[in-house]
């Protein structure tokens, strides 16, 4: 894939416009109600104490949108378009249509791919920085209308929405606000009338929409002027038209992890401040350049004591960790040897998911329009592994010995909404599980209920080794999902201290399994 040094000087915006126009204008919370609901943001009081504000945190809760994304795990990204025939990796916006010909594209085939891998909802570049609109937009000739595939009478978008609604996936649409091709990028407000237009169509004529996509990229356009992107106006839209639809990365419902390595951070807090400097910091450390090396991670943690200490407002803002299956977000016949393996895809799982965030995993399908095969096999590789590993549930059975007894077994059946708590005023806890006879593990897993809010901030797992109690592993936050993994164990003995946490502990499922395959790192 080739460099665009331009581009590449410019890819210093990413999420800058979200501290300039996006974040700044949410200040006032309460006039933003299509923004947040009444649950999922608070505003802290001057005369709020450390506290008060702590307690505040563990009170914000996902909104309906929120929760039912956290809940889907899994997530896919399908880039396609013009650089899938020009074998880039941003295009410039003076490719022409006519490159754009698929000889067998069958979306059915990727959402089905997707689908066996265990993703739960599959979101579509409709229009990546180039510009070229992969569905017929009224709006701009430089669409498939123009391209040769099924003679300009094609609509990749509907294709994919129509094989999610077959195939019982959620839909999600990716639309770059930099467009290097309209004639109106960096006349501010014709450009934003002209996004507002092509939005319109998605969220119009595709059905239930369930993400909208956007990333910052704020480049140059043909006009050479500097584009002010208008986001009060597309947030406002989509909660008009699609309400129940997640506005991600450059939007309220969903943050960008902060890389783009798939492995997210060991202290993850879906509450956090809303605050620009936050937002500096995150642009900062964003992609800055075409190429996909990994990013540093951000800081270590964005919501703990010590983060909203100082925050004005705190909102419900979960971590997505966006990565792609191969090297990168388009398809390069060179890279058809880099695809991960399943055991590198289970240790992004096991750093994504299990570090309380939502994986996107990008699989872009190549010139003729379809995910390869060894993609797929990948995909399927990785999904039998999970589903191994988490059939069984080796503290099954166990005598379980908690404060407040009579709500343990909700520690381990499957039922999400149902969930052990200690009293209103214990912030910590000591559950004991005696196996019914010595199993090996190696890994952890626990679920906070967030409906409840994100509370614990610290907790240990130990084991019996003749009379001695040993660490097996020990974490930070908690949130909808964690996994530890460690090296086998085999014990009959368990404990889980919870040492800190910010108002009553909840958990809704805990278990310890044995992995099907040893997870490796993926970069
Ligand atoms: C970034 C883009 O520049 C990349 O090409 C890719 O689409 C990634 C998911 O978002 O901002």
């Amino acid at each position: 894939m080739t460099r665009t040094p331009r581009a590449a000087r410019n890819r210093i915006h990413y999420l800058a416009p979200l501290l300039l126009t996006g974040f700044c204008a949410f200040a006032p919370i309460h006039s933003f109600a299509q923004i947040f609901t009444d649950k999922n943001a608070v505003k802290i009081a001057p005369s709020d104490t450390p506290a008060d504000i702590v307690r505040k945190a563990a009170n914000v809760t996902p909104s309906e949108r929120q929760l039912r994304w956290q809940k889907l795990e899994l997530t896919g990204f399908i880039h396609f378009g013009v650089n899938t025939f020009t074998n880039k990796e941003w295009g410039d916006g003076t490719e022409s249509p006519q490159i754009f010909n698929p000889t067998a594209l069958d979306a059915k085939q990727w959402v089905r791919t997707c689908k066996e891998g265990g993703i739960k909802q599959v979101i579509i570049t409709a229009k990546h920085h180039d510009g070229f609109c992969l569905w017929p937009t009224k709006y701009t000739a430089h669409s498939v209308k123009n391209s040769p595939w099924k003679n300009g009478k094609g609509d990749v978008v509907k294709e994919v929405a129509d094989a999610c609604r077959e195939q019982g996936l959620g839909f999600g649409v990716y639309l770059s606000p930099w467009d290097r091709n309209s004639a109106f990028f960096g006349d501010s407000a014709k450009y934003n009338d002209y996004f507002v237009n092509q939005l319109t169509e998605l969220l119009s004529n595709y059905g239930r929409v369930d993400e909208v996509w956007f990333d910052g990229a704020n480049g140059e356009g043909p006009t050479g002027k500097k584009q002010v992107y208008d986001f009060n106006r597309w947030y406002a839209l989509i909660r008009k038209l699609q309400p129940t639809a997640m506005i991600s990365v450059m939007g309220p419902d969903v943050r960008w992890v902060g890389t783009e390595s798939g492995y997210g951070r060991e202290t993850e807090w879906s509450v956090v401040p809303l605050d620009a400097q936050q937002q500096d910091k995150v642009a900062a450390t964003s992609q800055q350049d075409v190429a996909f090396a990994p990013k540093n991670m951000m800081e270590d943690d964005l919501g703990s004591r010590a983060k909203i200490k100082n925050a004005k407002s705190l909102v419900w803002y979960p971590a997505e960790i966006d990565v792609s299956i191969r090297p990168g977000w388009f398809n390069h016949p060179a890279e058809d040897t880099k695809v991960k393996t399943p055991a590198q895809l289970l240790d992004i799982y096991n750093n994504s998911v299990g570090k309380n965030g939502v994986l996107l995993l990008n699989i872009p399908p190549n010139t003729q329009g379809v995910i390869q095969e060894n993609d797929a096999k990948s995909l399927k590789g990785w999904k039998a592994a999970l589903d191994k590993t988490f059939s069984t549930n080796l503290l099954k059975g166990a005598k379980i010995t908690a404060p407040v007894a009579t709500k343990a077994n909700a520690l381990l059946d499957e039922n999400y909404a149902t969930y052990w708590t200690t009293k209103a005023s214990d912030t910590t806890a000591v559950l004991d599980f005696r196996l019914k006879s010595p199993q090996t593990f190696d890994v952890f897993l626990i679920q906070e209920n967030i409906t409840v809010g994100q509370r614990i901030e610290k907790f240990v797992l130990e084991y019996q080794e003749g009379k001695t109690w040993k660490k097996a592993a020990e974490g930070t936050t908690v949130g909808y999902k964690r996994l530890l993994t460690f090296a086998p164990i085999t014990a009959q003995n368990i404990r889980l201290r919870i040492e800190s946490s910010r108002l009553n502990p909840t958990i809704s499922y805990l278990g310890l399994f044995k992995q099907a395959l040893t997870p490796e790192k993926a970069n």
